[in-house]
C-alpha cells in the first residue's frame, strides 16, 4: 500500500470530539478545518482550528449530516482527509464511500466494512462463521411470527427481539411468555421502521444480567490487527452509558487473550481497517458473545489511550494514510486502571431531562493523574440541538481503587453553574459499595434508584448557606478595604457558588 501523507484534515464533527481530534493533528503538524452550524460559531472546535467553514442551520440534519456540502468544504479548503468523529457521518457508510470518491481519505474503515457492520444480522452470520461466539438467535430476519415461534419452542423464554437496522438498544423487546410474541413482535417492527426506515427484526436468546465488555481493535492495510484490551461499559441508563474503566474487573490475563483474538478474528471477518470495536456481553459463568461491531472511534477511547500510552486518533490517521501499525500485539503494555465520567447536562431527578442553557460558571477539575474532554467553555450554551455531554472526566492511577479515588476528588473539584448536571450521580456510582467491589452488571443503574437518593440541599439548608456566606462575604469586604489589594470580585463568584451549588 502506498503512503499517502496527510497535511490537512477536515473534522467533520462538533464538540470535545472535534477538539480532541485537532489537538493530535496540531502535534503531528497537520492542518485543521473545522465545520459549524449556525449555533456553534464560537465554540472550541472553531477556535482550535486552523480554518474553519459555516455549513448550515443548527438542527444536524441541516449542517453536520449535510454531505455534499462537507465534502464541498473538504475539496474547497485544500484538506486531503475527512475525520468524521462519533455519531453523525461516522457510521454511514454511503459518506464513506463518497469521501474515497472524492479523492479524499476517510478516516475510518472501508465503507464495506461498515456496511457489513451495520446489518446486525449480517454482522453476527459473518463473525460466526469465523468462529466468533454469538447469542443464539435467527441469522436472518423473521418472515414471520411463526418463525419467531419456532424459535422460542426450542431455546425457551426469555428472547429478545432486535432491530437488523439497529443497534444501540433502539426497537428492541424481551419476550418472556408466548402471549407476549405476537404484540412485542409488531411493536418492535414499528419502532425499528420508524427509528431506522427499516422494519426488519431478529430474535435472540435473552441473556439476564450480562456485562458490557468491548475491545479496541486496530487495524492497518497490510492485514495486521490488533487489540488493545477491553472496556467495562455496563454503567449505562437506557443504553447511554455514564462510567467505563478499564481494565474490567471480571477480565483476566487470560480472559482478556481469549477475548481479544475473538476481537481480532470479528475485525478480519469484514475485511476491517483503522480503529474499531467489538462489543460482547459476558454471562456470569464469563462466557463471552458477539453483540456488534461500532465501526467508529468511541467516546469512551480515552480510558484505553491512558492505560496503553497509544494515541488513538494519531494511530488512525497513520493508517489512513497507509502506515503500517506501529507495534504487535506482543508490544501492547497495559498499565494501571482508568475510568471515565460522562458528565451531562442533564437533571438526573426529573428523568434525566436534558438541562439546556448557558454555562455562567466553569472551573474544571485538574491535577494528578487527571485529563479532561471538553467541547464547550464556560459562557457556552448547551442547546437543544445536540448532544447534552458537556465533559468527559477521565482518571488514571497504578490501580482501581486509586483512580476511583482520583475520580472522586475531581468530581467534587468540578464545578459547573448554569445547567444541572449528573455529577452528583457520577459521585453516588463511583462511592456506591458494589461498585467499588465491581459488583455490577447492565442492570445496575436501572436496579439502584441512585437518583432519589441525589437530594438537592433543602430550603432551609440553602438558606443557611446564604446567610452564612452573606456574613463571611461582608467580613471579606471589610477585610479588603483595609488592605484594598485584592479585587472583591473574586469572592462574589465563590458565594453563588456556594448558594446555587449542588455540592455534597
Ligand atoms: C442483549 C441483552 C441480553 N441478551 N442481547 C442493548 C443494546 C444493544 N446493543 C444490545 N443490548 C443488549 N442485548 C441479548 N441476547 C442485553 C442488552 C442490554 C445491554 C447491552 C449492553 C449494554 C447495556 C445494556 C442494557 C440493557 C440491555
Amino acid at each position: 500500500m502506498n503512503v499517502r501523507p496527510i497535511r490537512k484534515v477536515l473534522i467533520a464533527n462538533r464538540g470535545e470530539i472535534a477538539v480532541r481530534i485537532m489537538r493530535t493533528c496540531r502535534e503531528k503538524g497537520i492542518r485543521t478545518v473545522a465545520v459549524y452550524s449556525d449555533a456553534d460559531r464560537s465554540m472550541p472546535h472553531v477556535l482550535h482550528a486552523d480554518e474553519a467553514y459555516n455549513i448550515g442551520p443548527p438542527p444536524s440534519r441541516q449542517s453536520y449530516l449535510r454531505m455534499d456540502t462537507i465534502i464541498g468544504v473538504a475539496q474547497r479548503s485544500g484538506a486531503d482527509a475527512i475525520h468524521p468523529g462519533y455519531g453523525f457521518l461516522s457510521e454511514n457508510a454511503a459518506f464513506a464511500r463518497a469521501v474515497t470518491d472524492a479523492g479524499l481519505v476517510f478516516v475510518g474503515p472501508p465503507d464495506t466494512a461498515i456496511r457489513a457492520m451495520g446489518d446486525k444480522t449480517e454482522a453476527r452470520k459473518l463473525v460466526r462463521l469465523a468462529g466468533v461466539p454469538t447469542v443464539p438467535g435467527t441469522e436472518e430476519p423473521l418472515e414471520s411470527e411463526e418463525e419467531a415461534r419456532a424459535f422460542c419452542q426450542s431455546h425457551g423464554f426469555p428472547v429478545l427481539l432486535k432491530a437488523a437496522a439497529g443497534g444501540g438498544g433502539k426497537g428492541m423487546r424481551v419476550v418472556s411468555a408466548a402471549d407476549q410474541l405476537g404484540p412485542a413482535l409488531r411493536s418492535a417492527q414499528s419502532e425499528a421502521l420508524s427509528a431506522f426506515g427499516d422494519s426488519r427484526v431478529y430474535v435472540e436468546k435473552y441473556l439476564a444480567s450480562p456485562r458490557h465488555v468491548e475491545f479496541q481493535i486496530l487495524a492497518d492495510n497490510e492485514g495486521n490487527t490488533i487489540h488493545l484490551g477491553e472496556r467495562e461499559c455496563s454503567i449505562q441508563r437506557r443504553h447511554q452509558k455514564v462510567i467505563e474503566e478499564t481494565p474490567s474487573v471480571i477480565v483476566n490475563e487470560e480472559l482478556r487473550r481469549t477475548m481479544g483474538a475473538t476481537a481480532v478474528m470479528a475485525a478480519r471477518a469484514c475485511g476491517y481497517v483503522n480503529a474499531g470495536t467489538i462489543e460482547f456481553l459476558v454471562d456470569d459463568q464469563r462466557n463471552f458473545y458477539f453483540l456488534e461491531m461500532n465501526t467508529r472511534l468511541q467516546v469512551e477511547h480515552p480510558v484505553t489511550e491512558l492505560r496503553t500510552g497509544i494515541d488513538l486518533v494519531a494511530a488512525q490517521l497513520r493508517i489512513a494514510s497507509g502506515e503500517t501499525l506501529p507495534l504487535t500485539q506482543e508490544q501492547v503494555e497495559f498499565r494501571g486502571h482508568a475510568i471515565e465520567c460522562r458528565i451531562c447536562a442533564e437533571d438526573v431527578g426529573n428523568n434525566y431531562m436534558p438541562s439546556t442553557g448557558r454555562i455562567t460558571h466553569l472551573r474544571p477539575a485538574v491535577g494528578p493523574g487527571i485529563r479532561e474532554d471538553r467541547g464547550v467553555e464556560e459562557g457556552g450554551e448547551i442547546s437543544v440541538y445536540y448532544d447534552p455531554m458537556i465533559s468527559k472526566l477521565v482518571a488514571w492511577a497504578p490501580t482501581r481503587r486509586e483512580a476511583l479515588s482520583r475520580m472522586d476528588r475531581a468530581l467534587q473539584e468540578y464545578e459547573i453553574l448554569g445547567v444541572k448536571t449528573n455529577i452528583p450521580l457520577c459521585l453516588a456510582i463511583i462511592r456506591h459499595s458494589e461498585f467499588q467491589a465491581g459488583n455490577f452488571t447492565t442492570h445496575f443503574l436501572r436496579d439502584n434508584h441512585l437518583a432519589g437518593t441525589l437530594r438537592p440541599l433543602s430550603d432551609t439548608e440553602r438558606k443557611a448557606v446564604a446567610l452564612s456566606c452573606a456574613f463571611l462575604e461582608e467580613e471579606a469586604e471589610r477585610i479588603m478595604a483595609l488592605t484594598a489589594e485584592v479585587p472583591t470580585d473574586g469572592f462574589s463568584g465563590w458565594k453563588s457558588k456556594r448558594i446555587l451549588g449542588m455540592r455534597q
